[in-house]
């Protein structure tokens, strides 16, 4: 059976699927991983790993006859998809199927920033009700401005799912879309205007620190910051400046710079919202992703064709 090697985390179905048709080594369960790679790399001709993960130079190197990799998400930006290209190794990755997922997550971080949730609702636990009185007042989301950065396939599922709570929504891409939402050819133009923005770019070295002090400071005291793209398209020691410093109002976010440590500073803040990136955890969207990643696996194992190879890989 061909070889394949796992890195990272995938579920006990997704697996099960693929022991059929693949010898599966887990990389993390060999007890020295390098020593497993020099031994038995030139027989690996797959790997399935995912965005946070990747797959390291190191590991590129050990596997010369690598065929395809699968990222079990759609972000990919921890894989040289330009030197798998240029070695003939097809990378695909699972978009369209976690949009409407993680266009939720960023709807609900939104509201828990504006509603105040977490506040409100240690409030109702804590008993403060009965002892204090009512909670204090929270603000409306209703007829925001909201600015969307990456209107890609989650962006414009995002502005759909905001689309019942106000008509102001605007993006900033780095091309137009056809779409009648109003498009802002710089970041920084469409921060000052709007209330709240909203991070949904790829990860990577062309997005780093896209929102940066400058973006912070035009956002504003009353504005929000949601991040559900990848924490390194937000300087994450420049957002914690500014929300201690009050230049801006609050922050929901999914994703960090250095996951999975979040920042002492940004969880003793009361105007912000954490997640451990769970934009696309649902059970359901993750058995979708982990059918998409496997099927590319599969297919290519029949044909050598694969069904969502990134974007570098086309026409491979
Ligand atoms: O290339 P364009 O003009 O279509 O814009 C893309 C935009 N984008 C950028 N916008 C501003 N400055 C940049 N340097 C820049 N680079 C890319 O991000 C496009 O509108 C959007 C990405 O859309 P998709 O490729 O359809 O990605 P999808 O499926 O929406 O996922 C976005 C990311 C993933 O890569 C993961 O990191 C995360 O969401 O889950």
């Amino acid at each position: 059976m061909p070889r394949l090697v796992q890195i990272g985390e995938i579920t006990s179905k997704m697996r099960a699927q693929l022991s059929d048709d693949f010898e599966i080594t887990v990389l993390a369960e060999q007890a020295d991983p390098a020593a497993w790679l020099a031994a038995h790399g030139a027989s690996v001709g797959y790997v399935l790993t995912n965005g946070h993960d990747g797959v390291k130079p190191e590991i590129m190197r050990a596997l010369p006859a690598l065929k395809a990799i699968s990222c079990y998400g759609v972000g990919y930006d921890n894989i040289d998809a330009d030197d798998a290209r240029a070695r003939g190794v097809v990378v695909t990755h699972t978009p369209d199927v976690l949009n409407a997922e993680v266009a939720i997550t960023a709807l609900m971080l939104t509201m828990a920033c504006y509603r105040n949730f977490l506040t409100v609702e240690a409030h109702a636990r804590s008993g403060d009700w009965e002892r204090l009185g009512s909670a204090p007042l929270s603000r409306s989301l209703d007829g925001q401005h909201v600015g969307i950065l990456g209107l890609g396939r989650i962006g414009q599922t995002i502005a759909d799912r905001f689309a019942p709570f106000t008509d102001k929504i605007s993006y900033h891409s780095r091309t137009p879309k056809t779409t009648s939402l109003k498009y802002f050819d710089t970041l920084i133009e469409m921060a000052t205007q709007v209330d709240v923005l909203i991070c949904i770019t790829p990860g990577g070295a062309a997005t780093r620190h896209l929102v940066d002090t400058a973006v912070l400071e035009a956002l504003g005291p009353n504005g929000t910051l949601i991040n559900v793209a990848r924490g390194s398209v937000v300087d994450e020691a420049a957002l914690v400046t500014a929300l201690q410093n009050g230049t801006l109002g609050w922050a929901g976010l999914d994703v960090f710079e250095h996951e999975p440590r979040i920042p002492d500073a940004l969880k003793a803040m009361e105007n912000v919202v954490l997640l451990p990136h769970v934009g696309s955890a649902t059970v359901e969207t993750r058995d979708a992703m982990g059918g998409l990643a496997v099927n590319n696996l599969i297919q290519h194992l029949k044909d050598g064709t694969t069904l969502s190879p990134v974007p570098e890989c086309l026409n491979m």
